[in-house]
C-alpha cells in the first residue's frame, strides 16, 4: 500500500475563528494554546501563499499526551463486570471463569478494519460471547505510525448502551505495559477461503498484544461460494458455528505450531479467536453494501465516533466554511472523492477513467433535491474530502463553490491518524452524502448518513467516461 500522506488537502480557506476551536476543546491546556494560536496563523499564511506542506516524520505526542485516553477515565460497570478487575500481565488472568470471550485481529485500509471489527461485534453477539477489540493499526497513513485505541476513535460506553452489551478492548483486559507472551489456539480461516496465501492472514496486532498463536485450519465449508476461487468470505453462522462444542471438536484437525514457542495448541474455548473477519456475510458477499446487512444493523450503526471527534469533525467543517463565533453550523453535504491507489483499477487506461467533477456535481444536486423534497431543507454547503494531492484538482473543486478540510496542521497537532478520522466523521455528519463507488470509507459514510441523518446519498460510479452516466 502507498503512503497517503494527504499533502495537498490544504488548499483551503480558513475562518475567522481560526486554530481557536482546538483550545476549546482542549481549554485547560495551556501549553496547546500557544501552538493552537500559532496554528491559526501558520494556517491562514498557508493558504494565502498556497504552499504545500511535506510531510515528515512526527510523533504523537499531542495525542498521547493530550488527549484523555478512555483507558485512563473509567470503565463502566459492564466492562468491569466482565473481568476480574484492572488490566493483568497476562491476559489470562483477567478473564471470568463463567464468561466466554471472542476476537479477531485486522489487517487491511482502516475503514476495512472498522468493518472488520463490526463483525467481530456481531459474530460475539450471536455466539453469546463478550467481543475484546483490539486497537488500530495504521495502513494508508504510514505503517510506522503507533496504533490507536478502538476507544479514542469511537465511542464505548455509548457503543455497549446501544448494544445493550458487553464490550471490551484488549487494553481493559491485558497490561498494554506488559512484556509477557502468551500461547492461544485460534481458527485459521484465511486458508479454508482462498488458495492463493498458504498461511494464516497476517495481522500486527498479535505483535502488540504480545499473543503467540497456534493456528487450526478451519473447514473447507465455511467458505460462502464453495470452491468458488474469486470469492473469499465466509458466512456468520459457519464461523459461530466453530465457537460451540460440538462443531469445535467435529472440526479439530493438527494445529501449526506458534511461531515463538513452537506450541501446538487447539483453538481456546473460553477466548475464541479467528485470524480474520472482514470477508463475512449473512447471505452474500460485501453486505455492508446491503440494507439488510445484519453487522450495520445490529453493530456498525451504533458505533459512533467519540465526543471528541465528532467535535473536531463540527469545527473543522465550520474551519472550512468560515463560520463566526456564535453562529450555529449549517448542515453540509460532503462528498468523498477516492483516487490515491485506486487508480491500479484504471490500468493503462487513465483518461477518464476517474469521475470528472461534473458528474460528481450531477449527483451532489440529486442529493440537494432529495433533501429539498423530503425535508423541505435547502443545503447549501458542499464539503469535499478526499486523498487526491493534485493542488489543481483542488482548485477546480473550490473553483464549484465547495469547502475543503484544512489538514494542513492536523497530523503535526493532533497525530497522523487524525486527518482520516476527521474527514470520515465529516463524511459520516452530513445530511447528505455523495461518495465513490468501491470504497469502502464511501460505503461506511453513506450508511451512517442514512442511518444518523436518514440522509440523501449517492454513490458516482468510475472506471469509463460513461461510467457514471443515468
Ligand atoms: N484523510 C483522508 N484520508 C483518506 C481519504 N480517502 C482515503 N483516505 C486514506 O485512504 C485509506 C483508504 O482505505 P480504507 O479506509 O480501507 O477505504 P477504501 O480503501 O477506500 O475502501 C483511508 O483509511 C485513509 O487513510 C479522505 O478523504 N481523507
Ligand atoms: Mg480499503
Amino acid at each position: 500500500m502507498q503512503r497517503n500522506n494527504l499533502s495537498e488537502e490544504n488548499l483551503l480557506p480558513t475562518s475567522r475563528d481560526g486554530g481557536r476551536f482546538l483550545a476549546d476543546i482542549f481549554p485547560k491546556r495551556r501549553s496547546l494554546f500557544a501552538v493552537f494560536a500559532s496554528f491559526a496563523t501558520i494556517s491562514l499564511l498557508g493558504f494565502l501563499s498556497f504552499t504545500f506542506w511535506t510531510e515528515q516524520p512526527r510523533t504523537q505526542t499531542i495525542i498521547t499526551e493530550d488527549i484523555p485516553q478512555p483507558s485512563n477515565v473509567t470503565h463502566s460497570t459492564l466492562s468491569d463486570a466482565n473481568l476480574i478487575g484492572a488490566p493483568t500481565a497476562q491476559f489470562r488472568d483477567n478473564l471470568r471463569p463463567d464468561r466466554k470471550y471472542l476476537t479477531s485481529w485486522i489487517s487491511a485500509g482502516w475503514t476495512n478494519d472498522v468493518m472488520t471489527y463490526m463483525n467481530l461485534v456481531y459474530l460475539a453477539i450471536i455466539t453469546d460471547r463478550i467481543p475484546i477489540i483490539p486497537m488500530f493499526t495504521p495502513s494508508h497513513i504510514g505503517t510506522s505510525v503507533p496504533p490507536i485505541d478502538f476507544g479514542l476513535v469511537f465511542d464505548v460506553p455509548r457503543f455497549r448502551k446501544a448494544l445493550g452489551k458487553p464490550v471490551l478492548e484488549w487494553h481493559e483486559v491485558k497490561d498494554r505495559a506488559s512484556g509477557l507472551v502468551e500461547e492461544i489456539g485460534c481458527w485459521n480461516t484465511w486458508e479454508a477461503v482462498q488458495e492463493r496465501d498458504h498461511h494464516p492472514r497476517h495481522s500486527y496486532v498479535p505483535a502488540h498484544l504480545k499473543l503467540d498463536i497456534s493456528y487450526t485450519k478451519a473447514p473447507s465449508w465455511i467458505k460462502l461460494i464453495p470452491k468458488f476461487e474469486h470469492d473469499m468470505h465466509t458466512t456468520f453462522w459457519a464461523l459461530a458455528a466453530l465457537a460451540f462444542p460440538e462443531t469445535r471438536t467435529a472440526s479439530l484437525v493438527t494445529p501449526l505450531e506458534s511461531p515463538e514457542h513452537h506450541v501446538s495448541l487447539p483453538p481456546d474455548e473460553h477466548v475464541v479467536c479467528y485470524d480474520y473477519l472482514y470477508f463475512v456475510g449473512a447471505n452474500q458477499p460485501f453486505e455492508f453494501e446491503f440494507d439488510y446487512s445484519p453487522a450495520w444493523r445490529y453493530v456498525g450503526q451504533h458505533m459512533h465516533f467519540t465526543p471528541i471527534i465528532e467535535h473536531l469533525a463540527e469545527e473543522y467543517v465550520r474551519r472550512a466554511i468560515g463560520v463566526v463565533e456564535g453562529e450555529p453550523t449549517p448542515p453540509w453535504i460532503a462528498i468523498h472523492v477516492r483516487r490515491g491507489d485506486f487508480k491500479v483499477f484504471c490500468g493503462e487506461n487513465t483518461d477518464g477513467c476517474y469521475a470528472p467533477l461534473p458528474v460528481i456535481a450531477r449527483r451532489v444536486e440529486e442529493v440537494k433535491a432529495e433533501i429539498l423534497e423530503r425535508k423541505g431543507m435547502v443545503v447549501t454547503h458542499v464539503i469535499m474530502t478526499s486523498d487526491e494531492r493534485n493542488s489543481t484538482w483542488w482548485g477546480e473543486v473550490v473553483g464549484l463553490g465547495w469547502y475543503g478540510v484544512d489538514h494542513s496542521q492536523t497530523t503535526e497537532l493532533l497525530g497522523p491518524w487524525y486527518p482520516v478520522l476527521i474527514d470520515a466523521a465529516i463524511q459520516g455528519g452530513g445530511v447528505g452524502f455523495v461518495g465513490t463507488d468501491r470504497s469502502t470509507m464511501s460505503l461506511i459514510a453513506r450508511r451512517r448518513v442514512q442511518s444518523w441523518k436518514d440522509g440523501a446519498v449517492r454513490t458516482v460510479k468510475w472506471g469509463k467516461p460513461d461510467s457514471d452516466d443515468h
